[in-house]
């Protein structure tokens, strides 16, 4: 049966990508397929995280969720370190995946940068926690952002060669990325060759789901542009990376296409596009920041949600650990 699993991590507050790039489409699917929704805290201390502020983003990104539209009854959703399956599964990951296939992930290249001797053992191994969250629910798709890609098809790889080396040819699935709509990899706002990151070094490249009106707008004001007018087609937005992520970005918000946004704009100033693009983007998030900011007045009810989709993910997940550490030679209990 297809079965849908995505994550975030709570690393800080949420960007305008993680809600066109995953939360937005979580909503879509869910009532489609059976949908299962991880707030991914063992991933975020990949990198430094003060206790009290992980707390914090954990709530935040559950309400985030909540507020977007994610129905807990519908859906299953939790954080991931309640349910010791993902980090149980992620160990035996750990001696399935190669050192040589963790070498060429691109995302730990960019995290590590030039520091490679000193960042935490945890973010060069993040790729197989991964591949554990997805496999642990035998789930077939997986909605992400462009920059996950890789991720999902080394989730693959360790599928197939879990199953060929212990001669379980169909125990884990391969599952699906799902990139589609015109955000799956929404730019930084002022260079938009980077993408949008929550812990970008500018509070200025960045939307945040929780910024008031008034910074939505400014922050879309002082976008970087190029002085040209809107082409009439995306193939006028050809090295305009700027201009491409603006309207990629007023076409997810509206629910639209980037050929019928250029259709509406085409000729116009960015000085006649930005104000629209602002009053959008404040139409589409401030609903949402607002039903955050009231769900974070009761963290305990979060906590409570959390406990009761933890509740429902065990149900899954540890039947399918179990059958693992037998196929794997672990002498279970009696
Ligand atoms: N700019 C983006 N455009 C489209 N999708 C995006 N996603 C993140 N940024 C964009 C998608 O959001 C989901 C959750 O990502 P994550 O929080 O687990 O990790 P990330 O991709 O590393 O996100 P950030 O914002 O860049 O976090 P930091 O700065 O803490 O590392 C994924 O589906 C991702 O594709």
């Amino acid at each position: 049966t297809p079965r849908v699993f995505s994550g975030i991590k709570p690393s800080g507050g949420l960007t305008l990508g993680n809600y066109l790039g995953a939360i937005k489409r979580f909503v879509d699917m869910q009532g489609e397929m059976e949908t299962i929704y991880c707030v991914v805290d063992m991933h975020a201390i990949t990198v430094w995280q003060d206790p009290a502020d992980l707390k914090h983003a954990t709530r935040e990104l559950a309400a985030a969720y909540l507020a977007a539209g994610i129905d807990p009854t519908r859906s299953t959703l939790f954080n991931q370190s309640q349910v010791a399956a993902h980090a149980e599964l992620g160990w035996i990951f750990n001696c399935v995946a190669r050192v040589g296939w963790m070498n060429r992930m691109t995302q730990f290249k960019d995290k590590a940068g030039k520091n490679r001797e000193k960042v935490s053992l945890g973010l060069y191994a993040y790729p197989s926690l991964m591949a554990a969250d997805i496999l642990i629910y035998h789930a077939t798709h997986v909605p992400v952002g462009e920059d996950q890609k890789q991720h999902v098809e080394l989730t693959r790889d360790i599928a197939a060669k879990f199953n060929t080396d212990y001669g379980v040819p169909d125990f884990f699935p391969q599952p699906e990325p799902i990139i589609e709509g015109p955000a799956t990899r929404v730019m930084n706002l002022r260079d938009g060759t980077k993408k949008m990151s929550k812990s970008g070094e500018s509070d200025m490249e960045r939307i945040n789901m929780t910024d008031d009106a008034d910074t939505i707008a400014k922050k879309i004001r002082k976008a970087r542009t190029d002085p040209d007018p809107l082409p009439d087609t995306v193939k006028g937005l050809d090295d305009r990376p700027e201009a491409r992520n603006l309207v990629e970005i007023y076409a997810a918000l509206s629910d639209s296409t980037p050929d019928a946004v250029l259709g509406e704009f085409a000729g116009a100033q960015f000085g006649q596009f930005k104000p629209k693009l602002a009053d959008l983007a404040v139409a589409k998030l401030e609903p949402i920041s607002t039903r955050m900011a009231d769900l974070m007045q009761d963290p305990a009810e979060i906590d409570r949600i959390l406990t009761m989709g933890a509740d429902k993910a065990r149900a899954i997940a540890d039947p399918i650990l179990d059958r693992t550490y037998d196929i794997v030679g672990f002498v279970r209990p009696r």
